[in-house]
């Protein structure tokens, strides 16, 4: 198996500080987060910021100012934008982070219901992101919230816009999207090409156990607020360094090594 590349996804377009007080949302916060994260294990910040309101937003002027922070701080892990920002926003103002020309960033893979929300992705609006990545050599990370999602995946690496790695990350739990079940996360990753190599995340409570299972299986693992902002049942965690550090000591047990962010880049062929 590889070392395990462990993915802190730190802020997250729909938690608020009233959810969870240590949601990191200014730029300064979100910097000293990524360091944190960093030196706990993580390779990988996958990256969500805010307005002024504490709102989602995809301004790239943001996204530039947050991602300066974390260089200056000395963050080495890769810096991942989300080009998926929250449910609603136009095709336009996501894909503004993609500009920056980041190692890598989100590529969701089809249409979902999210929450009470749905979370539009057509192939047409896939096609444009995969076209614009690949003309910036950035490596998508295929967000897969449901099965079909993964064929969808597939139609554009048939239609070659994608880099020759792929890589996956399995989002269960998403409420109205596929359950965060071990038999659906085992079901979905058979779909994938042997060449692949993928993360899972999961929502809520469940984010640990199926940490747990990609560990062993050979994927590897998100954590952070944006899933999950519990440490346990009713206990609030104090900081998404403190989620890594718990998936670093399973990992250890279980004799699975955590891989530097250089070892993550060799990994994903970035
Ligand atoms: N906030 C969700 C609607 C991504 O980052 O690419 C979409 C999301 C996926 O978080
Ligand atoms: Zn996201």
């Amino acid at each position: 198996m590889d070392k395990l590349i462990i993915t802190a996804a730190i802020c997250g377009a729909e938690v608020t500080k009233e959810d969870n007080p240590n949601l990191p949302i200014t730029a300064e916060e979100l910097a000293e987060e990524a360091l944190q994260v960093e030196k706990a294990g993580a390779s990988i910040i996958h990256l969500h910021v805010r307005d002024e309101d504490g709102l989602p937003t995809q301004d790239k002027d943001v996204y530039a100012e947050v991602i300066s922070e974390m260089k200056k701080k000395g963050v080495n892990a890769v810096i991942q934008p989300s080009t998926g920002g929250a449910a609603g926003m136009s095709w336009q103002e996501r894909i503004q982070p993609v500009y920056l020309k980041p190692e890598m960033a989100t590529l969701d893979c089809g249409t979902t219901n999210f929450g009470d929300d749905i979370f539009v992705n057509d192939l047409p609006l896939m096609r444009n992101f995969a076209e614009e990545m690949k003309k910036h050599d950035i490596l998508p990370e295929l967000e897969c919230f449901e099965l079909g999602h993964i064929y969808n995946a597939l139609q554009l690496d048939k239609e070659d816009l994608l880099p020759e790695h792929l890589h996956f990350d399995l989002v269960l739990g998403v409420p109205g999207a596929t359950a965060a079940t071990l038999k659906n996360l085992m079901f979905m990753v058979e779909l994938l090409p042997d060449k692949a190599s993928w993360t899972a995340a999961a929502v809520g409570r469940h984010q640990l156990p199926i940490a747990v299972q990609a560990i062993l299986m050979g994927g590897h693992v998100r954590v952070g607020f944006e899933d999950n902002i519990y440490y346990k049942k009713g206990v609030l965690a104090e900081s998404n360094a403190q989620l890594v550090e718990r998936i670093v000591r399973l990992a250890e047990e279980i004799g699975r090594e955590t891989a530097s962010p250089d070892e993550a880049r060799e990994i994903l062929d970035i």
